[in-house]
């Protein structure tokens, strides 16, 4: 549905925040304030792209996501935050797009969610560091509290915004490896799924406890640019993130049997000494960290096991920015 919108237009890019340790539980006091500590690395090429005006007098927010009118309660919370902010109550015409799968499991909102705040906080003049924009993109997805900045980023348990650990150039060697295993949309949000299992796992709060015990190590790892104490920290992470789900009620499960068949490769390649350490998030979706130099070991392999797909590779990549 194409409305006219005002002549001025801004344009932002914001790339997702994959997180090595994980936000999954909201503590009680605010919108998506984190019940656990999450460090994370923002993936270069992967792009959500939004181009925001002003709404035509009187009307409200349109937001159109690739191609598609969204509900614009979803974004309320946080577009209602910036008018505030700005005491302007003027409506936004939104167009969002993803070079990559949305709401499959590759953070597309932290991403999504930046890129707007960014453009949004722009349009009406306030001010657009990360470090401002932070708390403001936090309420529209929690994991855009981290994908304004780029390079490595850390957002504390019960904090309003996450602050910078490393610059983007930090760790130059790092690369991510993401295999698609499903493109489709998730069966159940992350939002519904992380209520769900702070609502019924019985090992939730075990999940939260523990995820604040892995936090130095995580952070002292990632310093040191150690791949294979940093992998076994991630691994304990994500793990534990979905044991606390498979005990909900119902069992959440974003696993596909193609998950479960990268996960075992990287397991068989660590043990021929290649540093292939996987995550995964709230999709069936597999991330693999490795080093320069066995990215091309790594897609030969995988390549095996899924011969149709071809994996995105990723370096460490910037935070939000400006398209003129
Ligand atoms: C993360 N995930 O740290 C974790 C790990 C998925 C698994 O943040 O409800 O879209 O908008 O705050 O940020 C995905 O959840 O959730 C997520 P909301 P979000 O990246």
């Amino acid at each position: 549905m194409k409305r006219e919108s005002s002549m001025q237009e801004i344009t932002a890019v914001a790339s997702p925040s994959l997180a090595l340790l994980k936000y999954w539980g909201k503590q009680d006091g605010g919108i998506n304030l984190p019940a656990t500590p999450s460090i994370a690395v923002t993936l270069g090429g992967l792009e959500s792209r939004a181009r925001v005006a002003f709404a035509p007098d009187g009307t409200g927010d349109l937001i159109v996501l690739n191609g598609r009118e969204q509900p614009p309660h979803h974004f309320a919370p946080m577009l209602n935050e910036l008018r505030q902010l700005a005491r302007d109550d003027r409506g936004f015409v939104i167009e969002s797009s993803n070079n990559f799968p949305t709401a499959a499991g590759l953070a597309s909102s932290s991403s999504g969610f930046a890129a707007v705040a960014g453009a949004v906080a722009r349009l009406l003049g306030l001010p657009t560091e990360p470090e401002q924009l932070s708390p403001i993109a936090r309420i529209g997805s929690g994991s855009a509290a981290r994908a304004v900045f780029g390079g490595f980023t850390l957002w504390p348990a019960g904090a309003s915004c996450a602050t910078p650990l490393h610059p983007v150039d930090f760790w130059p060697e790092l690369r991510v490896v993401v295999v698609t295993v499903s493109a489709g949309a998730k069966s159940i949000s992350s939002r519904a799924a992380m209520e769900a299992t702070r609502r019924s796992s019985p090992y939730y709060e075990a999940w939260v406890r523990d995820a604040a015990a892995l936090l130095e190590d995580g952070i002292e790892a990632l310093a040191s640019r150690d791949l294979e104490k940093l992998g076994v920290i991630m691994r304990r992470s994500y793990m534990r993130m979905f044991g606390s789900m498979l005990a909900a009620d119902d069992p959440i499960l974003y696993w596909r049997a193609g998950s479960l068949n990268a996960l075992l490769l990287c397991e068989e390649l660590r043990g021929r000494g290649i540093q292939a350490w996987e995550t995964m998030d709230a999709g069936p979706q597999v991330k693999i960290l490795t080093e320069e130099s066995s990215v091309e070991l790594v897609l030969e392999e995988l390549h095996a096991y899924f011969p149709e797909k071809t994996p995105l590779v990723a370096a460490p990549g910037p935070g939000l920015r400006f398209v003129e």
